[in-house]
């Protein structure tokens, strides 16, 4: 056994830049075991980075910079409402799960830089938190840093990446923004307004896997195209009035795609988009125009990041994404919200297991039962999981023991 003790409070304040499977084998001690480790981690970088670019290494010296002929970067904000598929685009352009998806609002609690490399450009994408209003935010009680993250985010960025769906813009009902195209991007413009002001931006219209013809979505994609061009328009020359073309032009598109004359509306919105984007993060061949866009805007810079490398996570920080991740599939309600989590510590045995031991705390010793289940059913069931999508990662056996505590109280 090689024992490593590690808490997430010291990983987070000792954030490295190196990959989290460099962090792994650092502290994963020496010997036969680690040997065993580095040579799977070698076949899984292979594989991962073998057709994205991407991958997971970190291993065997990939800090190729002195070799590329000229480095090229470009650092983008993925930002948009809570829900709206903004990690599952992350993780689909860098092709590696590196941040936490779920149905649920806010999954994602800070912001993290997901890392796609190919050729000689990387693109850094900055998955942040779900964007809500400050009223929004001070009646759900939302921690700052939710509302910090994402600000911080765009500052920092080349160039933002929007990302808006049909169910959080209008309603929840599903892509009512065909019939008001005009609706939909006031919305857009409100929520999105400040948020960007002055910043390049480009629009991702998510989830159209959801739209039930395609014919209406051309219609409405072509819509929202032709209104950022006259945007685009407006801001490259000046004139203050051109927005006056789509004032009062309010349309919908029916179910044929044909756009109709429908209730104006007026226009209250300032962003320009320099291109739109309509994607399904869950399938990669409609992503080839947007990664193909996003190399594009690369301009010579030194990357920030080993070719490798596909997070800023640190080995741990990754962990807590994944049980996070899961704890928010299989808890309703507050639950997946005010648990705690504590690597406790992890190991790699002789035989190449890599084993985890990771503890959780509840806020309620009545939330307890509720996360181990009926005979542990629930908590093996996450652990089952966890130890698949990490496994599968690291091309390596995982197992994941999880102690459930609630705060204050040491029972099991
Ligand atoms: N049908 C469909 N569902 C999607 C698509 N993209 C994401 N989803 C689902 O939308 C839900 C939210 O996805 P996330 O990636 O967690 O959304 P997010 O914007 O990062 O959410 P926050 O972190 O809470 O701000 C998940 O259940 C995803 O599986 C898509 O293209 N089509
Ligand atoms: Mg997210």
């Amino acid at each position: 056994m090689l024992p490593c003790r590690h808490t997430l409070a010291s990983c987070a304040t000792a954030k490295s830049k190196a990959g989290w499977v460099s962090t792994l084998l650092g502290r994963a001690g020496s010997g036969a075991g680690r040997g065993a480790v580095r040579s799977s981690l070698r076949t899984c970088a292979r594989s991962a980075s073998s057709d994205k670019g991407g991958g997971i290494d970190g291993v065997g010296g990939t800090r190729e910079r002195h070799n590329q002929p000229e480095q090229l970067s470009c650092h983008v904000a993925v930002v948009g409402s809570p829900n709206v598929g903004k990690s599952t685009l992350a993780n689909a352009i860098v092709g590696a799960k590196v941040a936490a998806v779920s149905p649920r609002a806010h999954t994602t609690r800070r912001e993290v830089h997901c890392i796609w490399t190919h050729d000689n450009t990387q693109v850094v994408l900055s998955d942040t938190p779900g964007l809500v209003s400050h009223q929004l935010a001070r009646k759900l009680r939302t921690p700052r840093s939710l509302l910090i993250d994402p600000r911080n985010a765009i500052f920092d960025s080349d160039i933002v990446a929007a990302v808006v769906d049909d169910t959080t813009v209008l309603d929840e009902r599903r892509w009512h923004a065909l019939r008001s195209p005009q609706r939909f991007l006031n919305t857009i413009g409100t929520s999105l307004d400040r948020a960007l002001t002055g910043k390049r931006a480009f629009l991702v219209i998510n989830k159209v896997d959801c739209v039930p013809q395609q014919q209406q979505l051309d219609a409405f994609v072509a819509f929202v195209q032709q209104h950022a061009r006259a945007r685009s328009h407006t801001a490259n020359h000046g004139a203050d009035s051109d927005c006056h073309g789509s004032r009062g032009a309010g349309v919908s598109i029916d179910q044929k795609g044909a756009i109709c004359s429908a209730d104006a509306e007026e226009d209250g919105s300032g962003v320009v988009f320099e291109r739109i984007f309509p994607v399904s993060a869950l399938d990669p061949a409609t992503l080839g125009d947007l990664k193909e866009y996003l190399q594009a805007q690369a301009l010579p810079k030194p990357w920030q990041y080993d070719s490798g490398q596909v997070t800023s996570h640190s080995f741990p920080e990754l962990l807590l994404e994944i049980v996070r991740e899961q704890m928010f599939l299989r808890y309703k309600q507050e639950i997946p919200y005010v648990l705690q989590h504590n690597l406790d510590s992890y190991e790699v045995d002789e035989d190449g297991v890599l084993r985890i031991y990771w503890t959780i705390s509840t806020e309620q010793r009545s939330q307890k039962p509720i996360v181990i289940g009926k005979k542990g059913a629930s908590i093996r069931e996450a652990a089952t999981a966890i130890q698949d999508t990490l496994g599968s990662q690291l091309g390596m056996p995982v197992i994941m023991n999880i102690r459930v505590m609630s705060r204050g109280n040491k029972s099991r």
